[in-house]
């Protein structure tokens, strides 16, 4: 990635650190986007196989576990290629959850502040970029998609959902190749920045590789993310047999990594809490970037 645009994204980044300015941000979305489309021509005709490794965490039943700091492309690649995805803990240590719980706020207070085609602010999103190079995700990433990792704009996000509000929004089991439109072996890292599972909802997941899309007839077009909602309850029910569900108990900093075949649903607990507060980023080679959505150079 060596085009001028990457040049300015990096010089423009280097100087938003040193001095915050929303000029600065809003001109990064915008560079981010034209070298995001331009990559996505670009490459969109290129291979999306996966890389090839062994399984890592080979006679591990449920989700593979790991710290923050042993997150590697080859336990990447095991936990998505093997197991349907990855338990990182600690991925963001508590300055960085600090910075996000700001970013939160800001985002509040300026009711949303959320960029057109961006499921989040450009402030957000110059923040969760930081945080995703700085906690060595960033580079996982892009190794494991073997090219340029593309952000899909509209569900990048550091999300908010409170106890009064949010209280019945849970999305039941789905596969997000549903949403997205196709298989493509992209990374979704969903994040806790406060904790999730114990004390208000979480996320659930089926920890087992899927070859196939369940329940979903491709041809009815793009599924809405809560089209489980309309699937028979036995969709999902083989798989749940062979492979129990995991509950995910997350504390800030914990994040589960998988991706677009992987089944999954909210953790639906009873709020304690007053909110939750989570980080969401999908990743995807420019050749198995869905044909809709706003592509981001990262
Ligand atoms: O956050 C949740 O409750 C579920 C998230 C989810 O299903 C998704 O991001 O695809």
């Amino acid at each position: 990635m060596n085009s001028a645009q990457m040049e300015a994204v990096r010089s423009l980044t280097k100087a938003n650190r040193q001095r915050c300015s929303p000029e600065t941000e809003a001109e990064l979305v915008r560079l981010r986007m034209a070298e995001g489309r331009r990559l996505f021509e670009a490459l969109r005709d290129g291979d999306i196989a996966p890389v090839e490794c062994e399984d890592i965490f080979a006679g591990c039943t449920g989700l593979p576990e790991i710290a923050g700091e042993d997150l590697t492309v080859i336990a990447l690649a095991s936990g998505l290629l093997y197991h349907g995805g990855l338990l990182v803990r600690g991925l963001y240590d508590t300055d960085q959850l600090r910075r996000l719980q700001a970013a939160a706020d800001i985002d509040q207070a300026d009711d949303g502040g959320t960029v057109q085609n961006l499921g989040c602010s450009a402030h957000t999103l110059f923040e969760l970029l930081e945080i995703y190079q700085e906690s060595g995700l960033l580079d996982v990433v892009r190794t494991y998609l073997g090219s340029s990792a593309l952000l899909f704009g509209e569900r990048a996000k550091l999300r908010r959902h409170e106890r009064l509000r949010d209280k019945y929004a849970a999305i039941p089991w789905h596969q997000d190749a549903a949403f997205f439109g196709r298989k493509s072996y992209a990374v979704n890292c969903w994040a806790a920045v406060s904790s999730c599972g114990e004390e208000n909802p979480g996320l659930s997941i089926i920890p087992c590789r899927n070859g196939e899309l369940r329940g979903w007839d491709p041809s009815d077009g793009h599924a809405p993310l809560d089209y489980g909602r309309s699937l028979s309850s036995t969709a999902f029910d083989d798989l749940i047999r062979e492979c129990p569900p995991v509950d995910c108990i997350l504390q800030p900093g914990d994040a589960v990594i998988f991706d677009e075949m992987t089944a999954h649903q909210t953790f639906a607990r009873p709020w304690k809490r007053d909110e939750q507060l989570v980080t969401i980023s999908w990743f995807f080679r420019a050749a198995g970037f869905p044909e809709w959505g706003t592509p981001l150079a990262v």
